[in-house]
């Protein structure tokens, strides 16, 4: 295969609008890119459908009354990933070692096409050679079963279906036990904690319709354009009616300031733009508390005078009463907050947080839309509560129009975590699985994905199974981590296509070819289905009907059900046999074991639109200790963990425009003006000034995190960006080697990968 060659890096300021003609460009430049065939060009008018399937890109909703074509830029970009013509056999195995492919790029990796074959790793070569299903299962269920349980991990990626997730996590369970980490460990986890204790559910509170009556939506630290851009639509009709949109984030990415709709032929021939941010705060990282704090501290100046005056109040005073806890002391430490600290923490002038102030005191109704900006901090939790603070002053939670609105990342990151993807028994009917299914469900607490890195580090966790993702990319401290794994005993991976992950070796070691979602997945009784839930906690059915990449691919849910056949004692309650061959019985397990969540599963997973799971608090009934909805207070105005010191940088690690997470689709990164090098340094002029850098200049990162360990990441080129001082940007997965294990959000665990703390090295 050619590999593309990126020796002409272009850093040119991108003056276009999101989406527009760059966006049918970059479909157009991908599709014959990948050598996808006119069959596959046909599957992605499919996407997101009601008898489609659902996109692998983002867990944005699917609506009932879909466009003609409902995808976008970054969809058609993942369904030309997985529909490739290009294909990686055995016969390039036997041409190249692992070891002289870990010095390959994480895009050539991937470039190379789909994994064709079930693969060992034979260590005497250095190379994977093809085997036969059964000898692998075999092969690592015996290996799996001498292992005490607790030194096992099973990795879930966000990815994998409902289906697959039930009898993933239901065979860890049986193995005996939950060390079961997803995706979300590093995501939105602080996301689930944050509005459990505050508000006594898991997950957002709102739908789609909801941006239809909204007055205002703020958005903080989530990159709509190139992460979930089927979310222009519906804010772009939302502007069009009057709704105000506040952006909040260090960067003016283009999605939040202009969008012109590629599928729209009257937008696109007169080059006509939405404006989507009515007003931008650009923060510093971290600066986020300190924004809300200082929006709050408005409020609740503005409602004392307005009580005093006899004038009506600012704040719902009756919601606050009716429905909250903790409100006296949330008001105390508001008051207690200083104007000057806030300012400085925030980054940007009183005049503008007053001025958004001012904005949410007039709205009827707020959606609060949210992604890895304000999770992906030390204090990641507590950004997510005092969000939560701020919705509850005003009563903008559980009516329409308003709510929380975090942006899920992978297409059923939230649905796995529903059917028991989850290392915390408190998430887990364990009682129902032990009625259903006879036996014990262990109750002690599961690995994270930080404690299983920490595991893996002190050599503790024995083997990892990996369902998707590329675990060994995706986490900190990767150069430690990349040393220890082959300390492993059993390493396997459940994948479409070679990544890093997979280069490194244990002494039992496979890769696993899957189907991916958009094939046609065929079994003992025919052709099946899959379902997943979306952000808004919609399921959703959907149908592969593309080729197979391979003849010898197995699906997901029958490579978890062979390896979970013989690596359990016979239960006569699981067939996992008939399980395989007719999904429609899985699902019937799962509504067993959720009855409220998934009634009639399988007569209404094709709901136009999805089926809405329900939420207690979006019905104003709080499922918390007090029976409330929690006012809770951050302690602090930062949330990046770590004190300010001369020359100590907060690098946020970015995604760009051209990659789903440590997938790397191209060098470009359009929307901020990136082409041909993902190696770049975004930093502000004036702090290039200062250390006396030019542009261009090629300097190095080190990590400043006062532990001791030296993490250093070279070969960046400096660029000079409308970034605030005292913040670097750049891009994951190539910058985890700059993250310590231990510099993660409080309570979630959620790597702190928005504010870490590094010296720049020229
Ligand atoms: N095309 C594409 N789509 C994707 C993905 C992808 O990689 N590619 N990944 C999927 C996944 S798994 C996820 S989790 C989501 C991620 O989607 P996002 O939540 O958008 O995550 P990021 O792109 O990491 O960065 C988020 C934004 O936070 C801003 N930011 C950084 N630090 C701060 C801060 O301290 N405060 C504020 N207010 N903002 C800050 C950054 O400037 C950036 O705009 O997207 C999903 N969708
Ligand atoms: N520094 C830094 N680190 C981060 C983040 C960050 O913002 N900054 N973001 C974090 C976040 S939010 C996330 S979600 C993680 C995600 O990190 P990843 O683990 O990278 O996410 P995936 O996209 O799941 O993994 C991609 C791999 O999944 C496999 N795959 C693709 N499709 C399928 C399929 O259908 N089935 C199977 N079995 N495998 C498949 C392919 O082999 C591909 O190589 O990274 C986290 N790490
Ligand atoms: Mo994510």
């Amino acid at each position: 295969m050619a590999k593309q060659q990126f020796d002409n890096p272009d850093l040119t300021p991108f003056k276009g609008p999101a989406g527009g003609w760059g966006s049918l460009r970059s479909v157009a430049e991908i599709l014959p890119r990948e050598r996808v065939s006119p069959e596959a060009v046909r599957e992605l008018v499919r996407q997101n459908k009601p008898d489609g399937f659902a996109c692998v890109s983002c867990a944005w909703p699917k609506p009932a009354d879909h466009h003609p074509a409902e995808f976008c830029e970054e969809g058609a970009k993942a369904t030309a990933w997985e529909l490739t013509g290009y294909r990686t056999t055995p016969e390039f195995f036997a041409k190249h070692t692992l070891t002289e492919l870990r010095s390959w790029s994480d895009y050539a990796l991937e470039q190379h096409g789909r994994l064709t074959h079930p693969l060992r790793y034979d260590a005497a070569t250095d190379r994977y050679v093809a085997c036969a299903w059964d000898e692998a299962f075999d092969t690592i269920a015996a290996a799996l079963k001498p292992l005490d349980p607790k030194s096992v991990v099973f990795y879930a990626s966000g990815r994998a279906s409902l289906e697959t997730s039930y009898m993933y996590g239901l065979m860890a369970r049986m193995f005996g036990n939950q060390n079961l980490p997803d995706s979300s460990n590093m995501c939105h986890e602080s996301t689930s904690v944050g509005l459990k204790a505050a508000i006594g559910v898991p997950v957002g509170t709102t739908q789609l319709r909801d941006f239809e009556v909204c007055d205002l939506v703020m958005i903080f630290g989530h990159n709509i354009g190139s992460n979930a851009p089927r979310m222009l639509h519906p804010l772009r009709s939302a502007r069009k009616r009057g709704c105000e949109v506040i952006a909040v984030n260090p960067l003016r990415e283009r999605g939040l300031e202009r969008f012109t709709d590629p599928q729209n032929p009257v937008e696109m021939t007169l080059l006509k733009e939405s404006n989507i941010a009515t007003q931008f705060i650009q923060v510093k990282a971290g600066g986020d508390l300190a924004v809300m704090m200082g929006i709050a501290k408005y409020l609740v100046e503005w409602d004392d005078a307005a009580l005093t005056a006899g004038s009506p109040a600012v704040l719902d005073h009756d919601f606050i009463a009716e429905h909250t806890h903790g409100f006296d002391a949330f008001v105390a430490k508001v008051r207690g907050a200083e104007w000057p600290a806030i300012e400085a923490e925030a980054g940007v002038p009183l005049a503008e947080i007053e001025a958004a102030a001012r904005r949410y005191a007039k709205a009827r109704a707020v959606m609060a839309v949210y992604g890895m900006g304000l999770t992906q901090h030390v204090k990641g939790v507590e950004n997510v509560r005092m969000l939560v603070n701020l919705l509850l002053m005003r009563g903008n939670i559980g009516k329409p129009g308003a709510g929380p609105t975090p942006v899920r990342g992978h297409s059923n990151v939230q649905g796995q975590r529903t059917v028991g993807i989850t290392e915390k028994t408190e998430l887990v009917p364990v009682a129902k699985l032990k009625a259903q299914f006879g036996f014990d469900p262990p109750t002690e607490k599961g690995l994270d994905t930080v404690e299983t890195c920490r595991g893996v580090i002190d050599g503790s966790v024995k083997a990892v199974i990996g369902l998707g993702g590329n675990f060994l990319r995706a986490v900190p401290e990767t150069a430690a981590m990349e040393a220890a794994w082959p300390k492993l005993d059993v390493s396997v991976q459940i994948a479409t296509k070679l990544n890093r992950n997979h280069l490194f070796a244990g002494r039992v070691t496979y890769l696993l070819p899957c189907l991916g979602r958009i094939e046609r997945d065929v079994q003992a009784s025919g052709e099946q289905a899959v379902s997943v839930e979306d952000s808004t906690s919609c399921i959703h059915g959907s149908r592969g009907k593309a080729s197979p990449a391979s003849p010898h691919l197995l699906s997901e849910p029958a490579i978890v059900g062979a390896l979970a056949k013989r690596l359990l004692p016979p239960n006569p309650r699981i067939d996992w046999d008939a399980w395989v061959g007719d999904y429609a019985l899985i699902r019937d397990a799962i509504e067993e074991t959720y009855p409220e969540i998934f009634p009639d599963f399988n007569a209404r997973m094709f709901t136009p639109g999805g089926f809405w799971k329900g939420n207690k608090a979006a019905e104003r009934i709080w499922l918390t200790k007090s029976g409330k909805a929690e006012f809770l207070a951050p302690e602090g105005l930062s949330a990046t963990g770590f004190a300010d010191a001369d020359r100590r940088f907060r690098l946020m690690t970015l995604r760009s425009n051209d990659q789903f997470n440590t997938t790397v689709y191209g060098y470009h990164d359009r929307f901020r003006g990136v082409k041909g090098t993902r190696d770049v340094l975004f930093i502000n002029r004036a702090d290039m000034a200062e250390m006396q850098l030019a542009e261009g200049q090629i300097v190095a990162l080190e990590s400043d995190a006062g532990d001791g360990v030296a993490r250093r990441r070279d070969g960046l080129i400096v660029h000079a960006y409308d970034i605030p001082r005292g913040c670097l940007g750049a891009y994951y997965p190539e910058c985890n080697v700059l993250m310590p294990v231990e510099h993660h959000a409080d309570e979630s665990h959620v790597p702190a990968a928005k504010s870490v703390p590094v010296r720049l090295v020229a």
